[in-house]
């Protein structure tokens, strides 16, 4: 349509006064509300405000980025737990203290606005927490990367605990909207599912394929901004929903089917209805593969048609400027997704876009445990994607002629190594399709990475030795220290100045104020700890009736409730240390607050009964006169990342406790180190290099290194720990006895038979007797507060190592070779 908008637009004022006109605006001419309007209406209004000082920025990234010659990175992830967005975008712009003002000018306060903002819970845990984080420091670095993700309708579910039991409730994160995000179907694309490949030749006489009589999904993309840390860079985040095409209505519309019609179009919706909660185990159904392609392939067309937005059909350059990211093997099958595009809709042969495919994709992964890796069935993927497992077969074919070439005279290594793993319902095995399909494969932490080339992909690391390289995971310090602890950052500036806030290898300037002579600095440092224990206990008291003493020990374990990390092992030490209460051996005794949250996946039953099990100690515990303030036990309802930013900056001592080998990284390690957190942890993932960064000194360390593990795991025998250590007997005594489910007995028999199986992979009990010594060692350390005091100085000074924007420079300069690209100053034109 003809119009004269001009083409300069101009970025809007943002002094108090300024942004009081806006949010005024908004609320009562947007929303056509006014005073006495539900909070989520005010939150609304100032996002919105907010939103429209994004905009400008945003516009100049894009036009910025999307210049002929730009390389480009694109982070596929089925999973972006971004948390809140208004208080991270205000720090980004540093508009907190005018936002602040203008709020107060009417009566309001911005830490209760921000508290009404939803989640965006579109992540599990780790993995989707650290692509979040990525796009944080990437925006802040001033990369080109883009993110794409889906748009689910229910989020993580919410955790209720009912009489000591996890509860699942959907997450209806977008009840009320959600400002941050802007539906673009002018960009929709069409995700092909189901038909048949149909041969022909071309008129130079070349075999192609055609993929025909499909069902096809329309994917409509959703556009969140990603504001940089002051630097005017705004990133975008596309997510992609699933909408019904019109024909496949219409058809069984006019047929007079209507409630068929409906039926089918809520079909195609569903894919992107809910994220699904398991965070290890992958069980193989059919909605999760439609979900995961409908990422790769609507991602991957959007990419294609940008690119030729820019530089037409010319796709001799393309891997030259794009590069794509793969976040483990969730997003994997666009390797054959991309070689479908190429060939069959681009008309290149297999040779050019094969070159083209294995020069752009890059895989990180996120996990050595053996059910996490993804596989699908061959029959599953020949009813719903028939195209590409013949191309599949393809990469397959000749992919086994350069295992041939390697080991000429090795069957085994053949079938070892294939992408199909064969036997009665063959499988597709997703990390070998995506270490075939890719340039670059990356572990997540120093120790995971080598055992990934040691163990898990030895013989590809022997193949192609050059694609092997370690990332170490990390965190964004502006959420993770400047938001979750606006005293501690107020503490640091006036210390050492805010320059590292934009880069955390500044951090380390804190290192002197560690001495013991820095009395003062000392104080206000342990101030501020108390002051955020505080805020945490006011939460646990409101929600759990639980009244956490804040001069005790904070002693917090939280993540995703799973065996390989432990919980248990804390459990038993909570017992240990109530029988130690109830034995009256309390000389020297120092009080704790022990704190566990987390999910547990709703079909993973022994993670369930493990929530059951810490609810009932705690209940016992919590209930006995005798025990007082010197053990108080929580579990804490529905962990999420709004929690984590209370709870990180409250913690005394962060448990770390995974068996060795097991964790790939852990991130919440890290948030934990930064906040002045100890650790007690295991010699595994990124704990290794905390310590490192950290000393040995100013860490607790305890239990088997990954070498011991694995010599005594086949013939561990938990029965000789219990019968050398009393205090293990004790502990299991009490559990045997049913002392904590008195009117249940017998639920935890399955826990208990676990702990003392031979074949217990996570040998809980071959470290119980290092673990609570290691405890006992703390609770010495804590005795000597000004000890205490100065090492968690040092762990916050020390941590500068684990800012993502750290990772983020790796990655750019060993993976994506992508130049900054700053958005011009000025007005856009
Ligand atoms: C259902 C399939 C499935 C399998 C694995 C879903 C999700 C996963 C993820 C790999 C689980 C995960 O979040 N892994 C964590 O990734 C973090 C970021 O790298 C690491 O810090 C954690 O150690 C790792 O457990």
């Amino acid at each position: 349509m003809k119009n004269c908008i001009p083409e300069e637009i101009q970025t809007l004022p943002s002094t108090p006064d300024a942004l009081a006109k806006s949010f005024k605006r908004y609320l009562i001419y947007h929303i056509g509300r006014k005073t006495g309007c539900p909070p989520n209406y005010l939150f609304e209004a100032v996002s919105k405000t907010l939103r429209d000082r994004v905009m400008v920025n945003w516009h100049k990234t894009r036009a910025a980025q999307e210049q002929k010659g730009v390389k480009q990175a694109y982070y596929l992830s089925l999973e972006f737990l971004m948390g809140r967005a208004l208080g991270n975008h205000l720090i980004n712009l540093d508009l907190t203290d005018n936002m602040r003002k203008t709020l107060e000018g009417f009566c309001m306060d911005l830490e209760e606005i921000e508290s009404v903002e939803a989640d965006a819970g579109l992540g599990n845990g780790g993995l989707g927490r650290l692509a979040a984080c990525f796009m944080d420091s990437c925006a802040s670095l001033n990369l080109p990367v883009m993110g794409y993700g889906l748009h689910y309708e229910y989020g993580m579910f919410r955790q209720l605990i009912n009489h000591g039991y996890q509860e699942e409730e959907p997450d209806q994160w977008l009840r009320h909207g959600n400002p941050w995000e802007l539906r673009r179907p002018e960009y929709t694309q069409r995700v092909h599912f189901g038909g048949r490949t149909e041969f022909y030749r071309d008129k130079n006489n070349h075999l192609r394929a055609h993929w025909v009589d499909t069902h096809d999904v329309l994917a409509v993309p959703y556009d969140v901004p990603i504001s940089g840390y002051k630097n005017n860079t705004v990133n975008t985040l596309r997510l992609w929903k699933a909408a019904a095409t019109e024909e496949f209505d219409l058809y069984e519309f006019n047929a007079g089917d209507y409630a068929g019609s409906m039926a089918a179009k809520n079909s195609a919706e569903n894919i992107t209805m809910v994220l699904y909660p398991n965070d290890s185990s992958e069980n193989g159904k059919e909605l999760r593969l439609r979900q995961q392609y409908f990422l790769a392939s609507a991602s991957l067309q959007d990419i294609l048609r940008r690119w030729e937005l820019r530089e037409g059909k010319n796709y001799q350059y393309f891997a030259e400027k794009n590069v794509f990211q793969m976040n483990d093997t969730h997003p994997t099958i666009s390797v054959a997704e991309l070689m479908r595009l190429l060939m069959d809709e681009k008309n290149l042969g297999w040779d050019q876009a094969w070159a083209i495919t294995t020069k752009t994709l890059a895989y990180t992964n996120h996990t050595l445990l053996p059910e996490a890796l993804e596989k699908w069935s061959v029959e599953l993927f020949q009813a719903l994607l028939p195209r590409l497992l013949d191309i599949i077969y393809e990469i397959n074919a000749h992919f086994m002629d350069a295992v041939r070439a390697k080991w000429p005279t090795n069957i085994e290594k053949q079938r070892q190594l294939s992408i199909i793993e064969e036997g009665p319902h063959p499988q597709i095995r997703m990390a070998h399709l995506a270490i075939v399909g890719s340039f670059s494969v990356n572990g997540v932490a120093d120790l995971h990475s080598k055992l990934l080339c040691q163990g898990l992909f030895k013989d590809f690391y022997a193949l192609w030795p050059e694609k092997f390289n370690n990332k170490t995971n990390g965190v964004t310090p502006r959420r993770w220290i400047v938001h979750a602890n606006p005293l501690l950052t107020k503490l640091i500036n006036k210390t050492i100045g805010d320059e590292w806030i934009a880069d955390l290898s500044k951090i380390s300037q804190l290192k002197p104020f560690a001495a013991e002579d820095q009395k003062a600095f000392h104080a206000q440092f342990k101030a501020v700890k108390q002051a955020n224990k505080q805020r945490l206990a006011h939460i646990i008291q409101e929600t759990c009736g639980i009244a956490f003493n804040t001069e005790s020990i904070f002693d917090i374990q939280v993540k995703r409730i799973h065996e390989y990390k432990r919980q248990l092992l804390n459990a038993l030490h909570m017992i240990h240390l109530y029988s130690q209460i109830k034995q009256g051996k309390t000389d020297n005794w120092v009080n704790r607050c022990i704190l566990v949250g987390g999910k547990a996946a709703p079909s993973y039953v022994m993670a369930k009964k493990i929530i059951k099990l810490i609810n009932n100690i705690a209940y016992v515990v919590n209930n006995d006169p005798e025990v007082g303030d010197k053990l108080k036990i929580a579990f804490y309802p529905n962990y999420d990342v709004s929690s984590m930013e209370i709870i990180a900056p409250a913690a005394d001592l962060s448990e770390q406790i995974s068996t060795a080998g097991k964790e790939a990284s852990g991130t919440g390690n890290m948030k934990f180190m930064m906040n002045g957190a100890l650790t007690i942890g295991t010699y595994d993932g990124a704990n290794i290099e905390i310590l490192e960064q950290v000393g040995e000194d100013n860490f607790f360390l305890f239990g088997l290194k990954v070498n011991e593990i694995e010599a005594l795991l086949p013939h561990y025998q938990p029965i000789d720990y219990l019968q050398q250590d009393n205090d293990l007997q004790n502990v299991m005594h009490l559990l045997k006895s049913n002392h904590f489910n008195a009117l249940e007995p017998h639920i935890f028999d399955d826990i208990i038979n676990s702990l003392l199986s031979p074949h217990d992979p996570w040998m809980t009990l071959a470290d119980f007797r290092s673990y609570v010594d290691t405890q006992n060692q703390v609770a010495q350390t804590w005795l000597n507060q000004s000890q205490w005091i100065r090492m968690s100085i040092m762990n916050t000074a020390s941590s500068g190592f684990f800012s993502t924007d750290r990772t983020m420079q790796e990655y750019n300069h060993d993976i994506w070779k992508l130049k900054t690209i700053k958005p011009q100053l000025g007005t856009l034109k």
